[in-house]
């Protein structure tokens, strides 16, 4: 690893690092007392929408926390707000007409990022200029499927039940609709890596409701289409399976360079299933940061042990942090998973 690299796309890179580079998904949010502040100010929509807000929120853990990279502050709805869909968040988004028929999937527009979201990628080019050097971007964007979960369904859930039918009633429209969206998922990393984003990530957070034989077909298939448009932008691709334990083995072919997983994956089994070219990032249960320091502290020694000494891995919670979590309890963890994965002479 050249002294330049920063930690953490060394480890996307499954290149040898002097630690274990660590960052939170959700790690700008309600957890954050400086967030609720802005909050009680602004709706989320016009955080997401107004740069300098979603920039400043962007860098809160950051000057909180010595974390090993950022991650853009917007939410895997808003490019959907840009292609027609008419959407608020309550928190979680609510979509005023889910989308069940032919006609509705006809009616999307396809996605131009500088025309339909321009507000996205100057936010982008505001962290980078703000952000120190060693704290690369994320940029993100929902995993084809787990956007479709809530076009069809049209609010949170935690079965889907409306768009999991709508998978085996409508296979055919079900099929187009993921296309659209994996093909506009696919222009709005692209346009987030030429903003200057240096890691792009696809969450599928509704994947593991799948069974085996429809995860294949629609979801990975949807979102290989938007990861492979993106192997030319040169930068680590990340692709989070939430709930994903049974579908490992169907990941392999997969154009990420990185699986993010939840704490319901053992990392040691994860590694052997997926074999040495994929790096993975997690996967700590978010419920551990309420145990006392010691506890803590064990679990995510836990963690960096069914890891491995192998590299590529980039620690991280399983899933988002909860908004009660105490911000004291992510200061301990991110210097426990600083000290405790220290390999003097390796990298850096
Ligand atoms: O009231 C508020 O302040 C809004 C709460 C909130 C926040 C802080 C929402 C609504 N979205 C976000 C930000 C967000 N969402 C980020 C910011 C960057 C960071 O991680 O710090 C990211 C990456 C997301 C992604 C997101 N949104 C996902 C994928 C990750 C995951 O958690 O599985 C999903 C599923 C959503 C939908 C969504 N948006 C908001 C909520 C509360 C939800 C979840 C709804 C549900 O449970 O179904």
């Amino acid at each position: 690893m050249s002294p330049d690299t920063p930690v953490f796309l060394a480890a996307c890179r499954r290149e040898p690092v002097p630690y274990t580079p660590i960052w939170i998904m959700r790690q700008a949010g309600r957890y954050l007392p400086e967030y609720r502040a802005v909050r009680e100010r602004v709706s989320f929509e016009t955080l997401t929408r107004t740069p300098e807000l979603a920039a400043q929120v962007t860098l809160q853990p950051l000057r909180r926390f010595p974390l090993d990279a950022a991650i853009l502050f917007s939410d895997i709805m808003t490019p959907l707000q840009g292609m027609g869909i008419d959407l608020t968040f309550e928190p979680g988004p609510v979509v005023r007409e889910p989308i069940r028929t032919a006609a509705a999937i006809e009616a999307l527009r396809p996605l131009v990022p500088e025309r339909d979201v321009p507000f996205v990628l100057d936010s982008i080019r505001l962290i980078r200029a703000a952000a120190p050097r060693h704290v690369p971007l994320i940029g993100f964007a929902g995993a084809p499927f787990t956007l479709f979960c809530y076009l069809v369904g049209g609010r949170p859930s935690k079965e889907f039940e409306s768009a999991r039918a709508f998978l085996y009633a409508e296979p055919e429209a079900a099929g187009r609709l993921l296309d659209q969206l994996a093909d506009a998922m696919g222009a709005y990393l692209a346009a987030q890596a030429a903003a200057g984003a240096q890691a792009l990530m696809l969450f599928e957070s509704w994947g593991g409701l799948l069974a085996p034989a429809q995860f294949e077909p629609f979801a990975l298939r949807a979102a290989r289409r938007t990861l492979a448009v993106l192997r030319g932008c040169g930068v680590p691709l990340i692709y989070y399976l939430n709930q994903g334990s049974a579908l490992l083995g169907q990941l392999a072919p997969i154009e990420a360079d990185v699986i993010g997983l939840d704490w319901r994956s053992p990392l040691g089994t994860a590694r052997r299933v997926l074999g040495p070219d994929k790096a993975v990032q997690g996967n700590l249960d978010p419920a551990a940061l309420f145990a006392p320091p010691a506890a803590l502290a064990a679990a995510a020694g836990q963690v960096l042990l069914e890891a491995g000494g192998a590299p590529g891995h980039i620690f991280n919670l399983g899933h988002g942090i909860w908004p009660h979590t105490d911000p004291d309890a992510v200061a301990r963890l991110v210097d426990v998973v600083h000290e405790r994965s220290q390999r003097p002479g390796a990298g850096g």
